[in-house]
């Protein structure tokens, strides 16, 4: 093991236990909870020992500062601590422990900033906790209007100002127009770099996609004694939804997932009075995204008037098609030698990319898996992410 590696494993070892789940090996790591708070606390104290001052924007999101926290140009990189239910170590944290470990490489090479690198930790990336994912970049670049964001709940019916513990700053121009770059380093979220045998990537677009939530009303009812002409069944009409969408999206190359679901009253034997169902879909177009929405909303529709049951649609986030900068990822790209992938995930980059030059690299993920418990990295290609987001901070910040 190269001695970057072992560095890389020694760090990864400390937060490796933070709100795993002993049963599915997945991480249970939501937005302002107890296992990110914890994360959030290890990020301060590594910024502490590094002598890297934090700040805070008031939107929930960190930035541990190599240079002036203040004023003047910088760069930035970092991630997000947040998982899905039960998803994988690498989405999100690599992106933040690589970007001390390159600091740390920065340094060792006796290379100083001529900008300020600043390392972020984004709130609420993944959406998993109140619903909108890269809340915390949508808030800081003015992508969501303050008081929606401060009124999302979670499940639990907590708002997120109040898991914030205040109402959110919102939109802060001064401190993203500090920002000459920002470059994400995440865990590849597909086989695209097993099968180009290179361990880093750069990436070049992220796919429109958004979340629909498809609420389906019917009437609850005792599931013995009602006669199956008499019912109006939400489920019938929410099963056949699920089909459509995965049809539609197979039609149009695109993709279609219903992840979540939430059934009123949830008994046995009783027929639901509601379901509610969240669309995830995407497709490399902005056109074809809207189609197959609209394909899957007519489809649902009708079918609901056959069933009897109501139907009621409600986008709740839409990210547009991201070309990241041709240049600055065409720079990288020769810079690492690596190449150059879209990808159909969303990330915090995606939503700064509409207000700064930004990037992405990826490091290569054996299984291709992510969202998961499978989802993985070896040391080795992430001690190659470290040095390929090292010389891309000294190409950025340091000349
Ligand atoms: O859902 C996504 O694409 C991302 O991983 N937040
Ligand atoms: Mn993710
Ligand atoms: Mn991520």
């Amino acid at each position: 093991m190269t001695d970057l590696a072992a560095r890389f494993r020694q760090l990864w070892d400390k937060i490796a236990p933070v709100g795993r789940d002993a049963g599915s090996g997945g991480y249970l790591r939501y937005a302002l909870t107890d296992a990110e708070l914890r994360l959030r606390q290890w990020f301060r104290e590594q910024a502490d020992r590094r002598g890297m001052p934090v700040t805070a924007d008031g939107n929930g999101n960190l930035f541990a500062w190599w240079g002036d926290p203040g004023a003047g140009d910088a760069v930035l990189t970092g991630s997000h601590f947040d998982s899905v239910p039960h998803g994988g170590a690498y989405d999100g944290p690599l992106g933040i422990v690589s970007a001390f470990l390159a600091v740390d490489e920065l340094r060792a090479a006796g290379v100083a900033p001529v900008r300020s690198v600043a390392v972020a930790a984004f709130v609420e990336e993944e959406g998993a906790r109140f619903g909108v994912p890269c809340l915390g970049s949508r808030l800081l670049t003015g992508e969501i209007a303050v008081d929606r964001a401060a009124g999302l709940r979670d499940a639990a019916g907590v708002s997120f100002a109040d898991a914030l513990g205040d109402r959110p700053a919102g939109a802060d121009p001064g401190l993203t127009g500090r920002f000459t770059a920002f470059v994400e380093l995440h865990v590849e979220q597909g086989r695209a770099l097993v099968e180009t045998d290179a361990p880093v990537a750069v990436a070049s677009a992220i796919w429109p996609h958004g979340r629909w939530r498809f609420d389906f009303h019917g009437e609850g009812n005792h599931a013995g004694t009602t006669r199956m002409a008499d019912r109006r069944d939400p489920m019938l009409t929410y099963a056949f939804t699920v089909l459509a969408a995965n049809k539609e999206a197979r039609l149009r190359g695109a993709h279609a997932t219903v992840g979540r679901v939430a059934v009123e009253p949830n008994a046995t034997n009783a027929i639901p009075s509601k379901v509610t169902g969240w669309l995830d879909a995407r497709a490399a177009e902005p056109d074809t995204l809207r189609g197959l929405v609209e394909a899957v909303h007519a489809k649902a529709a009708e079918r609901a008037r056959r069933d009897g049951t109501g139907l009621t649609l409600t986008e709740e986030s839409a990210t547009p098609l991201v070309a990241f900068d041709g240049g600055l990822g065409g720079r990288l790209a020769a810079l690492l030698d690596a190449p150059v992938l879209p990808t159909g995930a969303g990330h915090d980059a995606g939503v700064l990319a509409a207000h700064l030059p930004t990037a992405m690299l990826f490091v290569r993920n054996p299984t291709g898996v992510s969202h998961s418990p499978a989802e993985s990295a070896t040391d080795a290609d992430c001690a190659a992410g470290v040095s390929a987001l090292a010389r891309v901070l000294e190409e950025l910040a340091c000349r």
